[in-house]
């Protein structure tokens, strides 16, 4: 008895901490797996995010915009030789069954932009995503430290 009370905690111990870990949102066909961003030094920050299209007809992300910094923009990142080179895109392709992964280090990612305080650990931030099929859907992105090293490819 006192065993599977231990268990019972243990598991919804668990529970909080994948719950703290990662959050998802849905709406209609699309998954948006744990936006995401790192602690700013300054007044540029970066959302990462994971967006899955599992309907049958493709969207596209079309903007993202928040209250916490004065201009958003959808940024690509590629490499140029051993330079990271990153640019505005007016969206981002979302095929149908698809997915757009926005991760440090490669991809895209959604580029804030005149924040008007710098992104604490622990912070989270609304922002509204715009999609040419789905319309507008709400997330909260969570500051979180990454494993140490700020993020190389955002001190511009
Ligand atoms: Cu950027």
């Amino acid at each position: 008895m006192k065993h599977r009370m231990f268990v019972a905690a243990l598991s919804a111990l668990l529970c909080i901490a994948a719950a703290a870990g990662a959050h998802e949102y849905k709406s209609g066909a699309l998954l948006i797996v744990h936006p995401a961003s790192r602690p700013s030094a300054g007044t540029t920050g970066a959302a990462y995010m994971t967006i899955e299209n599992k309907g049958g007809e493709a969207d596209r992300l079309l903007s993202a915009a928040s209250p916490a910094a004065e201009k958003t923009e959808l940024h690509s990142m590629t490499m140029d030789g051993s330079v990271m080179r990153m640019r505005p895109v007016d969206g981002i392709d979302l095929p149908a069954g698809g997915k757009a992964a926005m991760q440090p280090g490669g991809g895209f990612h959604v580029m804030l932009i005149g924040l008007k305080a710098p992104l604490k650990d622990g912070d989270r931030i609304p922002m509204t995503l715009t999609f040419a099929k789905s319309g507008k859907v709400e997330v909260e992105v969570i500051v979180q430290k990454p494993g140490g090293a700020p993020d190389p490819a955002h001190q511009h």
